[in-house]
């Protein structure tokens, strides 16, 4: 085997890459990693790897606090609801009952004990979580 010929590949034929040409990284064309490079000098460095993973953790973040806001919205307006139907509630035993709908009106009453249980659970549970999270957070409000 002639060595002049066959220099850039080992006893087994396969090609050697060079080592210099491993320590400059290069990304795979239409690579996902593209828009790392933001001056588009075609090198990503670690400054703009660093400065896309915080710009990623600060969205993330962000997105976190938007969730959490639509949460507790709609935890509210649950609450709110809640109460609603326990306001509202004898109102419709006696709606039905100047209705003359005797047996709507006694369903409604057998069902108001487990009913009023229930809701009384639920906002319970709301005021617990609401005061759970407003002492696990004891971060200063802004
Ligand atoms: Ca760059």
């Amino acid at each position: 085997m002639a060595d002049d010929e066959k220099n850039n590949k080992n006893k087994f034929g396969v090609e050697m890459v060079n080592k210099k040409s491993k320590t400059g990284k290069t990304l795979n064309p239409n690579s996902i990693y593209d828009h790392l490079d933001v001056n588009g000098d075609g090198i990503i460095t670690d400054e703009e790897m660093s400065r896309a993973k915080e710009l990623a953790e600060i969205e993330h973040t962000l997105k976190m606090h938007d969730n959490d806001d639509k949460k507790e919205d709609q935890i509210r307006a649950m609450a709110w609801f809640a109460l609603w139907g326990m306001l509202l509630y004898p109102l419709l035993i006696l709606v039905t009952s100047i209705m003359h709908q005797e047996q709507a009106s006694q369903l409604i009453s057998d069902i108001a004990p487990t009913y009023f249980v229930a809701i009384a659970g639920l906002v319970a549970a709301f005021f617990g979580a609401q005061a759970y999270s407003k002492g696990k957070t004891d971060t200063p409000k802004k």
